[in-house]
């Protein structure tokens, strides 16, 4: 369940938060397929409760109400097209997955018009009913909902913030929801992001998963099984570990980018002890966790995630982007966001309920393209910026090699290389780099993919010469926009 069925010489996923089917069918042929990402994490697909109080937040999707594929993003057939015209562009669709609730205890209307009834737990378009969710005979707590999180039992039998929690220990359920992916499978994803792992029983999850169908054998060739990135929020104070989620594939490693914002945000610990950044800082294996620097719950205070760099931090984002993706460890997710007009107040922002752009009837807008490259509207396209995107090329081009070279000529100036293909320069605070450093890169001039990029033959931005011992001078201002300066064999001038 750990390999991501990237198409060749590609290593990065985006999460495009909130994005309709059709602007994501367009991102892939336009954008994500030429530029070299791996794949699309995509909201959840299938029908979820209309919230109107407040106004159609983000959140509601996290609510399903049937497993028909109709929500603000758009409808069958188009999730259909989408999902056909990514995989022959190269790039692969992820599904996130809420398979361990269903709404709140409220009754209402989903995307998709069935009713539903969340506190009796009675959804007719799967259908449920009852006995279909968990209740007094395994949750204890006096409301049913989770207070403890000190007690699995708990965590996993009651409800999450008070949503329907599903029978994973019935044959039916199992039935249901891996119907659902496999209805999925068959249409062409290659995986899911599976939401509340951590509210589900490891077993639970196994017995989901024997019921899945291979990926499709036109696609992806036979006898493979999706991947799959468990939601498991573990910081390290719980009970429940992500250990015990390695079996039924990768793992959320919410550690990753809070670290990353501890050196590169609030500077609580210093560049230079990245030299072992990963398994070497408790982290699990390479091949266990799937890393970002913010998901769309901790980029707005949801989900006890931890406080992680955003877009709302351009340059510290854009350092550790850079440092994410020139780094062997894991594989990466960069996140794609909307902006949203913060409110804080005591601490909270007052407007982190507030869902994607949208027209007068409360449809989600389509992501309109500038000429500059850079998205409308409140798309912030994260995955869009230059110092991301070359970055996801830098990886592909690096991929295989180990990390080397490491070399701190400061407590906040870091350089390593990537073998003898790619190297990186990193200024984490305002001081200023003025060295000569090894690249262990064959000689040559090199565009800086970070100020500039390779096109036509020639350099956008810096130009950086290797000599023939390996050498190169760098002079990076910390204080400038982007103190980073990255070089790899495939923008050689
Ligand atoms: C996740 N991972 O485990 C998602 O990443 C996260 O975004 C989801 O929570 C959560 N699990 C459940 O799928 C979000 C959001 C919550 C929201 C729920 C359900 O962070 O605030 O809860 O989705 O929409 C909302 C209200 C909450 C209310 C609940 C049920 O904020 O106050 O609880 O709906 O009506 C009474
Ligand atoms: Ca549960």
């Amino acid at each position: 369940y750990s390999d991501p069925h990237c198409a060749a010489g590609r290593d990065t996923i985006v999460h495009l938060f909130e994005w309709k089917w059709t602007d994501i069918k367009a991102e892939c042929e336009r954008f994500l397929g030429p530029m070299g990402y791996c794949g699309v994490q995509v909201s959840p697909v299938n029908e979820n409760a209309v919230v109107t109080n407040p106004s159609r937040p983000w959140y509601e999707r996290y609510q399903p109400v049937s497993y028909n594929l109709n929500t603000r993003s758009g409808n069958e057939q188009q999730f259909r097209d989408m999902v056909s015209a990514c995989n022959k562009a190269g790039v692969r669709i992820y599904v996130d997955a809420v398979i361990n609730h269903m709404t709140g205890s409220y009754s209402g209307q989903g995307t998709g018009g069935s009713s539903f009834d969340g506190g009796a737990c009675r959804f007719p378009g799967v259908p449920f009913g009852p006995n279909d969710c968990n209740g007094g005979d395994n949750c204890h707590t006096s409301d049913g909902s989770i207070h403890n999180y000190g007690n699995p039992e708990e965590v996993r039998n009651c409800r999450l913030v008070g949503l329907a929690d599903l029978r994973l220990g019935s044959d039916y359920v199992r039935d249901k929801i891996a119907g659902f992916m496999n209805n999925l499978i068959d249409i062409g994803v290659a995986g899911f992001r599976v939401d509340a792992a951590k509210h589900m029983w490891p077993g639970d999850i196994v017995g989901v998963f024997s019921r899945l169908h291979n990926l499709r054998s036109d696609t992806f060739g036979s006898g493979k099984k999706p991947f799959i990135v468990q939601e498991v929020i573990d910081m390290g104070g719980e009970p429940i570990k992500m250990s015990e989620y390695f079996g039924t594939g990768r793992v959320t490693n919410f550690i990753f980018g809070v670290k990353l914002a501890d050196v590169f945000l609030r500077h609580s610990n210093q560049a230079k002890w990245l030299s072992n950044f990963g398994e070497g800082w408790g982290m699990p294996s390479t091949y266990d966790v799937l890393n970002f620097l913010s998901n769309h719950d901790n980029q707005r205070g949801h989900g006890g995630g931890g406080a992680p760099i955003t877009f709302r931090e351009p340059k510290e984002m854009k350092i550790a982007t850079a440092f994410m993706l020139a780094h062997p460890y894991g594989f990466p997710r960069v996140m794609s966001s909307y902006d949203w007009p913060v409110n804080y107040q005591n601490g909270n922002d007052q407007n982190n309920w507030m869902g994607p752009p949208h027209n007068g009837d409360m449809s989600t807008k389509d992501v309109r393209i500038n000429a500059d490259n850079t998205c409308n509207d409140g798309w912030i396209c994260e995955h869009r910026w230059r110092q991301v995107y070359n970055m996801v090329a830098f990886r592909n081009v690096v991929a295989g090699t180990p990390l080397q070279n490491w070399q701190a000529l400061g407590d906040n100036q870091i350089a390593f290389s990537r073998g003898t293909k790619g190297f990186i320069a990193i200024v984490g605070d305002g001081s200023h780099m003025n060295s000569d450093i090894n690249t262990g890169l064959p000689s040559g001039d090199y565009c800086d993919v970070i100020s500039g990029s390779y096109e036509n033959g020639e350099c956008t931005g810096k130009t950086v010469h290797v000599d023939g011992s390996g050498h190169a001078h760098f002079n990076i201002n910390g204080q400038s926009d982007d103190p980073v300066v990255a070089i790899h064999i495939g923008a050689k001038k």
